[in-house]
C-alpha cells in the first residue's frame, strides 16, 4: 500500500466538569459524547485505517464509569479501524487509569510507556506512539524517536507542546529540530487546542487539529478533526467540522441606543446576520461597544433575559463608554477634571506620533477612569 486513510483528533476532555455552564453542563458534556461517537462513525462510513488520538481524551483519570463504558463499546463498533492513543497529561497512564482496564477491544492500541512501536506489515505502516506517565514530561519524548523501516509509512501519534528549538517545556516539548530527526511521515500531535493546519519540517509533516467541540470561549468557532491520507514523504488531510455548537465572541457596536429592548434587538440581528438559520445552536459571549448617552446604562442581565429563546447560551459582557463633552469635563476644577485633562494630553501626544496602538489604550484606560469616578467598574470587571 502506498498510503493508508487516518482520521486525527486529539483534546476531547470526556467528561470534563464544564461547570461555568451551570445547569447546562450536563447536557453539554453529553453533547461531547456525542461528537466523540460522530468521530467513530466517519471512521466506519469512511473506511478509516488508522484513528490516531493524541492525548486528552478524557478529562482525567477518575472518569465515571458509563463514560468509560461507552467509549469501549463504540471502539468495538468500529473493529476495521485500528485506534491508537497516546495518553496526555490529562488522562496520563496510571494504574488508576481506565487505560490499565484489561477490555479494550482488540483493535484499540493504547501506548503505555516514552516509546512504543508496532508493526502493520499488512498496512505498510509503522506506528510510533508515547504515553504520558503524570502531569507533567519535560524531556522531549520524541528525542527518541526514530524510524527504523525507513521504507514503511511511518506515524508517531503523541500529546505535546510545540516549542521552538532548546525552548522548554512541562508538557513534552516538541520541536522542528526533534521533528527533523524522527524520520517519520506525520506525527499526529494533541494538547494545543486550536486546529495549527498541516506544517513540515523536510519530509516530516505534523499537525494539532485542535478540539473537536469547543468548551469555553477562549476555544472559538468551528472544532473538528483531521482526515485524509498519508503517504511515503507526504500527506494530504484536511480539517473537517465535527462540532456540534460553536463559541462565538460577538462584538456589537450599540452606540447611541436608548434601552435594553434596542439592545436585544440590535444583538438578535447581528447574531441572525453572521450565523444563519442555525444562530440558535450555538454559546456567545456578546461584547457591547461604542458611545451611549448618560441617561441610559444597558443592565447585562435584562438583555440576556430577552435573548433566552434566541441562543443555546449567551452572556453580555458592557464595554460601552458614556459619550461624554471631554473639554468641558477637562476644565472643571476637581480630581476628575484633572485626570481627563492629563489623559487627554497623553493622547494627543500618541495621536501626534501615529502611535494609534497606545491612544486607543490610553482612551480606552480614560473611560475606564471616569467609570469609576463615578463608581460604576464592578471589581474584576477589567
Ligand atoms: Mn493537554
Amino acid at each position: 500500500m502506498d498510503h493508508v486513510k487516518v482520521l486525527h483528533c486529539a483534546d476531547l476532555h470526556l467528561g470534563a466538569e464544564l461547570s461555568s455552564l451551570g445547569n447546562l453542563a450536563r447536557e453539554r458534556r453529553q453533547e461531547l459524547l456525542s461528537t466523540f461517537i460522530k468521530i467513530t462513525s466517519i471512521c466506519r462510513n469512511e473506511q478509516v485505517d488508522f484513528l490516531l488520538i493524541a492525548g486528552d481524551l478524557f478529562e482525567g483519570s477518575n472518569i465515571d464509569i458509563n463514560t468509560v463504558r461507552t467509549v469501549k463499546t463504540t471502539f468495538a463498533s468500529i473493529p476495521d479501524t485500528i485506534v491508537a492513543i497516546s495518553p496526555g497529561n490529562h488522562d496520563y497512564m496510571a494504574i488508576d487509569s481506565p487505560y490499565a482496564d484489561g477490555d479494550w477491544s482488540g483493535n484499540v492500541h493504547i501506548f503505555k510507556s516514552d516509546k512504543e512501536m508496532i508493526d502493520f506489515e499488512e498496512k505498510n505502516v509503522c506506528l510510533w506512539g508515547s504515553a504520558f506517565r503524570s502531569t507533567y514530561v519535560t524531556r522531549p519524548l520524541l528525542e527518541s524517536i526514530h524510524a527504523t523501516e525507513k521504507n514503511r509509512i511511518n506515524i508517531c501519534v503523541m500529546h505535546g507542546d510545540l516549542v521552538s528549538n532548546y525552548q522548554l517545556s512541562n508538557y513534552n516539548p516538541v520541536s522542528p529540530l526533534h521533528i527533523r530527526y524522527t524520520g517519520m511521515d506525520y506525527i499526529a500531535l494533541g494538547h494545543i487546542h486550536k486546529s495549527s493546519g498541516v506544517m513540515n519540517v523536510g519530509s516530516t509533516w505534523y499537525a494539532y487539529p485542535g478540539c473537536p467541540e469547543g468548551m469555553g470561549f477562549d476555544e472559538l468557532d468551528d472544532k473538528g478533526i483531521l482526515i485524509g491520507n498519508v503517504y511515503k514523504g507526504s500527506v494530504d488531510l484536511e480539517f473537517r467540522p465535527v462540532c456540534s455548537r460553536r463559541n462565538i465572541e460577538l462584538k456589537v457596536d450599540i452606540t447611541s441606543a436608548k434601552s435594553d429592548v434596542e439592545v436585544a434587538d440590535i444583538i438578535r440581528y447581528d447574531m441572525m446576520k453572521t450565523y444563519g438559520d442555525s444562530y440558535r445552536d450555538n454559546l456567545y459571549k456578546v461584547i457591547l461597544e461604542g458611545a451611549l448617552d448618560e441617561d441610559y446604562v444597558p443592565d447585562v442581565s435584562s438583555i440576556g433575559a430577552r435573548l433566552k429563546g434566541d441562543a443555546y447560551y449567551l452572556k453580555v459582557r458592557d464595554n460601552t463608554h458614556v459619550r461624554l463633552d471631554l473639554e468641558a469635563l477637562a476644565r472643571e476644577t476637581s480630581l476628575k477634571g484633572i485626570f481627563i485633562r492629563m489623559m487627554l494630553e497623553k493622547i494627543a501626544g500618541y495621536d501626534a506620533k501615529d502611535n494609534t496602538e497606545k491612544a486607543e489604550k490610553y482612551r480606552k484606560a480614560m473611560y475606564v477612569g471616569i467609570k469609576a469616578f463615578e463608581n460604576e467598574v464592578p471589581l474584576n470587571d477589567y
